[in-house]
């Protein structure tokens, strides 16, 4: 084999590509160059590796793919990690420092993103013939930039020259209502672990003007020939963002239809067959377009009768819904359909009507009253499967969310929890973990993670729970070389890292999570100091248009100047905001936690995916029962996770009654009273903006609609508790193990066998 024959040589093939990229020999390369070489390398490994294909595709189309570095996962599913690492060595370099050099694709924001890239990764590694489709942004999320306690929005100028992606001949016409634009298919490939490739394919178009982008973020977004790619999620506060997004959104689906329908024309297969030999997967709303958009090209231009093309299109697709927030549930006005994909609305007001015909419930109207067309609406009517992404969430979905859709279709709902990929979240952030996993039980755990339950055999073992702890102690001492190089505040290694490491939404409660931190202060201030010190580290963006998320962000800054050099109180605790948190980042961040904060309202987080990274690396989760937390809370039971604050149907009911009153929980208790005044303090507005520190004072007094006040001497009693219970060595060390051996479950390439056998239905390519 070609592959094998290479890999043989793989020195010979960097020297060859020193020599031809930089006229050098390999050990003369700076790192920069060595990236360069390894990257040329790899990629050659991954072209003729086997690429997985068979009668029936996934097409997992979504809005961002959070791909995070690509490097090191390469090469350690390419399973060539340990060899490159040793020629590495020879020629005195080292992979940590050249993968300083690579470049993080700004292609994703959060938990949906990163998940969609997970998958990718479970699909190849499980051989299952699949490609996700995407697009191609210039500056994709911003980049996040500190001044004075506040997040400014700067450009993330990720791309390169060389790099991953790999330029294709392939180009569409793709026609809006008053423009056409031509396309460009871009390939990147995604190797499996020890398996085989498939693509993730990202279009873009090329006249695409970087120049638009002036201060900060900010472009003309009414120039879409130049700025249809440059950004993911661009601001839509206003008409001109929504119809970016339209724009957006339809320049995907028109480019995925045709390149689906290419391959099955190449393929020779009959297209009133198609549900045969493909499945598309709609990630959240944004791709429902790929609906109408496919009926369209089936009566249009395949002479397929309306009912015909309307059942082959609903057989074929499948909608995840991630959020039961409804400013995630997109609605868009018919008239700015009208204006961006007019050849659209006849197709949506045909399913719309077909709907009206056959039920009488208004509330499940795709077009409403408002002449809003609901996009969640047409993926359910129109789709043959509906699933949540936790089994809370997907109870939420069909019991109180989406119940007229479930009373109509229960058949088509169903759950698929979340979870992650173990390459990246342990195998590559975690050597020296994964290798001592490896040491104890075997290498079985890396292709089926459920044998991590092995572990639970050796809860007596002292030398293991030793060596598991020094581990965590090593990478505690990475982290706070990592941080004091990126952020240049000092942490100590020896104190207990906190860390809540999410995109910022009120509902995740970062607020709460502040609170708690000016009541220490106050508590060590008054001469209360804790046992151990405390170290709360926070990672996260807040949506640039999200006024109230980035005031959080600003009192959480303006805590860490407050707290960090106050000589009283330094030596006992820190605050660390990081500056532009992303998945390299999170990749330092999660295997050297202790404790795992995940603290949204009960009801809120549809499933979330940091918890089950965390608990694989031995954090413990402190949390509500919401989400994924629910079944982590199951497998470990209540010895090994700590649950506070009301649950999700008492939430469910406050709203219902609209009797939350959050000044109520103020004016009753003294610890809540003075940590909220404390926002408006004379030391906080010392470092602070009073505009800011005002309003999310008054948001918190007035509104706190997701009732952080109502949680929050719950939170503060319990996370008092994992502090004082982490100095029982034993029983830590103990929960650690437990929370490692139970994460098996929340491998993604469970998930996806659950997607494939339940939904999916694909061969496997052996
Ligand atoms: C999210 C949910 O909020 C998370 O709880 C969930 O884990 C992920 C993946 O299913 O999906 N839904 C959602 O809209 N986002 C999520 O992260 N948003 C973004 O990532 C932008």
């Amino acid at each position: 084999m070609q592959r094998d024959i290479l890999v043989l040589n793989l020195e010979e093939q960097m020297e060859r590509s020193a020599d031809r990229q930089f006229d050098k020999s390999f050990a003369d390369c700076t790192d920069k160059e060595a990236y360069y070489v390894l990257l040329d390398v790899t990629n050659e490994l991954m072209r003729v590796a086997e690429p997985i294909v068979g009668e029936k595709k996934i097409y997992y189309i979504s809005m961002e793919f959070l791909i995070g570095k690509l490097l090191s996962n390469n090469l350690i599913n390419l399973r060539v990690y340990d060899k490159v690492n040793q020629i590495l060595r020879k020629n005195g370099k080292k992979l940590a420092d050249i993968e300083e050099y690579e470049p993080e694709p700004s292609l994703g924001n959060g938990g949906l993103g990163r998940l969609a890239a997970c998958f990718l990764d479970s699909i190849a590694t499980l051989k299952l013939p699949g490609e996700g489709i995407g697009l191609n942004y210039h500056y994709g999320l911003f980049k996040q930039v500190f001044e004075k306690n506040l997040q400014t929005a700067q450009k993330d100028q990720w791309q390169e020259n060389k790099s991953w992606l790999e330029k294709t001949d392939t180009t569409f016409d793709v026609n809006f209502g008053d423009k056409k634009v031509t396309s460009r298919l871009y390939n990147l490939y995604v190797c499996g672990y020890d398996s085989g490739i498939n693509k993730l394919r990202l279009f873009d178009i090329e006249t695409v003007d970087e120049k638009l982008v002036k201060k900060g973020i900010n472009f003309d977004k009414t120039k879409i020939e130049k700025n249809l790619t440059l950004f993911l999620y661009p601001d839509d506060s206003d008409e001109a963002g929504n119809l970016l997004r339209i724009y957006q959104e339809y320049f995907l689906v028109s480019n995925a239809a045709q390149l689906i329908l290419h391959e099955m024309k190449e393929r020779q297969y009959d297209l009133h067959k198609l549900y045969d030999h493909a499945v598309i997967q709609i990630n959240d709303t944004h791709p429902t377009m790929i609906i109408p958009e496919l009926i369209r090209i089936l009566v249009e231009e395949k002479a397929f009768s309306m009912d015909d093309a309307i059942k082959v299109v609903s057989k074929t697709c499948a909608y995840t819904n991630h959020t039961i927030l409804a400013e995630a549930l997109e609605t868009w006005p018919l008239a700015y359909l009208e204006k961006v994909v007019p050849q659209l609305v006849p197709y949506i007001k045909e399913l719309d009507k077909r709907v009206r015909a056959k039920v009488k419930n208004k509330n499940v109207q795709i077009i409403d009253k408002d002449k809003k067309v609901h996009m969640a609406f047409i993926d359910i009517h129109y789709g043959f499967s509906v699933n949540g992404v936790a089994a809370i969430h997907t109870d939420i979905l069909k019991n109180t969310e989406l119940n007229d859709f479930y009373k109509l279709y229960p058949e088509k709902f169903n759950n698929k929890t979340n979870g992650i990929t173990f390459r990246r979240w342990l195998l590559s952030c975690n050597h020296p973990l994964a290798d001592l996993i490896a040491d104890t039980i075997g290498d079985g755990y890396k292709k089926d993670a459920t044998r991590l339950e092995d572990l639970l055999s050796h809860e007596k073992d002292e030398g293991f729970l030793d060596r598991l702890e020094s581990i965590k102690q090593e990478k505690k001492k990475d982290l706070a070389a990592y941080i004091e190089k990126h952020e240049g505040v000092q942490i100590d290694p020896t104190s207990i890292y906190d860390i809540q490491v999410k995109r910022l939404h009120e509902y995740k409660r970062q607020q709460m999570n502040a609170l708690y931190i000016i009541h220490k202060y106050l508590e060590i201030k008054n001469g209360k100091k804790p046992v151990r010190p405390l170290t709360f580290i926070f990672g996260a963006k807040a949506a640039p248009a999200y006024v109230i998320a980035k005031d959080i962000i600003h009192l959480l800054l303006c805590l860490q100047e407050i707290v960090n050099n106050d000589p009283d109180v330094s030596p006992y605790m820190k605050v660390v905001f990081v500056e532009n948190y992303n998945v390299t980042y999170a990749e330092h961040l999660i295997p050297a936690a202790d404790v795992s904060e995940q603290i949204s309202l009960a009801s809120k987080e549809a499933s979330g995916t940091s918890n089950m990274k965390f608990m694989l690396n031995g954090a413990i989760t402190l949390g509500t029962d919401d989400g994924a937390n629910v079944e982590i809370h199951d497998l470990v039971g209540d010895d090994n996770i700590y649950i506070f604050g009301i649950d999700s149907d008492t939430v469910i009911k406050h709203y219902k009654k609209a009797d939350y009153v959050s000044r109520k929980y103020y004016e009753k208790s003294p610890v809540i009273k003075e940590a909220v005044d404390f926002i408006v303090s004379k030391q906080c507005l010392k470092v602070g903006k009073k505009e800011n520190l005002t309003r999310l004072y008054n948001e918190l007094l007035n509104k706190d609609w997701f009732m952080t006040l109502i949680d929050l001497e719950s939170y503060i009693e319990a996370k008092d508790r994992i502090f004082a219970d982490y100095e029982d060595r034993n029983k830590w060390k103990h929960m650690m193990l437990v929370n490692i051996a139970k994460a098996g479950y929340f491998s993604s390439d469970r998930t996806i066998m659950e997607y494939n056998k339940d939904i999916w239905k694909l061969q496997r390519a052996d």
